[in-house]
């Protein structure tokens, strides 16, 4: 069948991948506060773009006659992270795609100008459109993930807006988590570029944390193109592309294959809707944003596959809703499912998809789903919705094939390790209980000795326990649900996939 072979093809690629990552340098982080949790969220008027803090489902059920027509509406779906260092320009990129894209009007743009010059902040009036809440338009700096819609001929989108400040990696995580394809934006302008890439910026683990997290495409924007320091000039877009090239290929990417990277303005809207004009950039031949995001191809998930959505978040509304995005299978209202690990069995009331009631909907969507059977106290996020017939694996402990980043003052990595494990949707202390075999990054082969330890940039087999059963799956049957990071005192210390499950009994 083409979708297994596609599927295969894609883990061949993305196990090489991993074995091929090198060491990279990671920043040392010096902010370790956490994001704050609750923020209120004071924004009015636009549609398109989700509310941050009070999720909602429309109570409203439209008539048979829409819900047959978006079930017909044939247009593929993807989810797209936004990526890159603090302010690089994600959120205004972001904002601008729903500006050309005539979702935002231009009252709504009078409005923000008028608010953002109120803040001091006159520049940051696009990114209004994607940072929801006060806080975020106070500080200029996104915090939770932006979440919004839009259609090119070919493909509906999901945006995820992710914050770019290192203190809310674990909520750029999470987007990513959702996302099949990414836009890293990268700021052209003098000396952003620089303490985004080089000088311990965020680039790099955002790349790093995008493949292991399944983002299996990146689109590189260079942005900023018409600040006067830049000035669309072809000498600073070909630095930062050589820059970024070897990099990006250390990281897992095929740079022939999996990346492409154009030109931009994010806060004018060049190259974006339309191809940026031979007057304001005589060297640009290539693509406009919307051509390479509608051109983008992305390996299918399996609409046949066993049921598997991991839940990011649930609330309350008119019985029990559950938030996430479904990485294999279908799901229909009436089904029966399971809630894991607790093995709660729960009917499907009604799928959400984006702001749509649907009757069903099959994989690489994002779902509210409402279900009975469950109270919502009683789910945690990184719980899966799944299959009856099939339910994923809950496990308290799994064999992992871990890259070692950078540890912690350059400590080193044995049993009894301990960090936090962020795998989909779930975030889990844990402990390594045992080293089983290093592997030589150069031959690929295991190591003849049992490790006792491993430093910086090793390559090891290892037991990971977990205090609570969580769900996992192998990577080689599910890459979305079988990669993870591994986190210590807020930075990424090693990124893995899981290779074996326990074979009795645990699920
Ligand atoms: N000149 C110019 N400035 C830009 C462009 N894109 C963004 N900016 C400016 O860069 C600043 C940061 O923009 P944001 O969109 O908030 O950046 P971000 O990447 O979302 O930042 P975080 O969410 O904090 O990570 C704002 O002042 C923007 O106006 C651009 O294309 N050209
Ligand atoms: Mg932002």
């Amino acid at each position: 069948m083409d979708i297994e072979e596609d599927i295969k093809a894609l883990q061949l690629d993305s196990e090489e991948n991993v074995e091929e990552t090198k060491p990279n340098d990671v920043e040392k982080s010096d902010e370790k506060d956490e994001a704050p949790k609750d923020v209120e969220n004071s924004n009015s008027s636009e549609v398109i773009v989700e509310q941050k803090s009070s999720p909602e489902v429309k109570e409203k059920e439209p008539a048979p006659e829409v819900v047959e027509e978006v079930q017909q509406n044939k247009k593929r779906h993807l989810n797209v992270v936004f990526i890159g260092h603090v302010d690089a320009g994600k959120s205004t990129t972001g904002g601008q795609i729903l500006f050309l894209s005539g979702q935002v009007d231009d009252r709504t743009i009078q409005k923000y100008e008028k608010e953002a010059k109120d803040k001091s902040r006159e520049s940051w009036y696009m990114a209004y459109i994607m940072d929801t809440n006060e806080e975020e338009r106070l500080k200029g700096k996104t915090v939770e993930v932006g979440r919004a819609h839009f259609e090119t001929e070919t493909t509906r989108f999901t945006i995820l807006d992710a914050p770019g400040h290192k203190s809310y990696v674990p909520n750029m995580i999470s987007g990513a988590s959702q996302a099949d394809i990414g836009v890293l934006v990268i700021s052209a302008r003098k000396g952003e570029f620089e303490t985004g890439y080089e000088k311990g910026g965020q680039t790099r683990e955002h790349v790093q944390l995008a493949k292991t997290l399944g983002v299996s495409k990146l689109l590189v924007v260079v942005n900023k193109m018409d600040d006067p320091t830049v000035n669309w000039s072809k000498e600073r877009y070909d630095e930062i592309e050589s820059k970024m090239l070897p990099f990006l290929k250390s990281s897992g990417y095929n740079i022939k294959k999996d990346v492409q990277f154009l030109p931009i303005s994010g806060l004018v809207g060049s190259n974006m809707k339309t191809r940026v004009d031979k007057s304001v950039c005589p060297w640009w031949n290539g693509q406009c944003l919307f051509e390479a995001l509608d051109a983008i191809e992305v390996p299918l998930r399996d609409p046949n596959g066993p049921f598997r959505m991991p839940i990011i978040d649930k609330f309350k509304d008119m019985g029990t809703v559950v938030m996430g995005k479904v990485e294999s299978g279908s799901i229909r209202e009436g089904d029966n499912m399971l809630i894991m690990p607790n093995k709660a069995q729960v009917k499907v009331v009604a799928i959400f998809c984006d702001e749509d009631k649907v009757s069903r909907a099959g994989p690489g969507e994002n779902l509210r789903v409402r279900v009975s059977g469950i109270e919502e106290e009683d789910i945690l996020g990184g719980f899966v919705l799944s299959s009856l017939a099939k339910p994923i694996p809950a496990v308290s402990e799994f064999e992992a094939q871990l890259q070692i980043l950078e540890l912690l003052d350059n400590a080193i990595f044995t049993a009894g390790y301990k960090a936090v494990l962020h795998i989909h949707a779930v975030v889990e202390e844990c402990e390594i209980v045992e080293l089983k075999q290093q592997i030589d990054p150069k031959t690929r082969k295991p190591m003849k000795k049992k490790p006792l330890f491993v430093k910086n940039n090793a390559i090891v087999v290892c037991r990971v326990q977990v205090n609570n059963m969580i769900c996992v799956e192998q990577f080689k049957d599910f890459p979305q649900l079988g990669r993870f990071t591994l986190r210590t005192e807020g930075k990424t210390v090693a990124v893995g996939k899981v290779t074996a499950l326990p074979t009795v009994g645990d699920n």
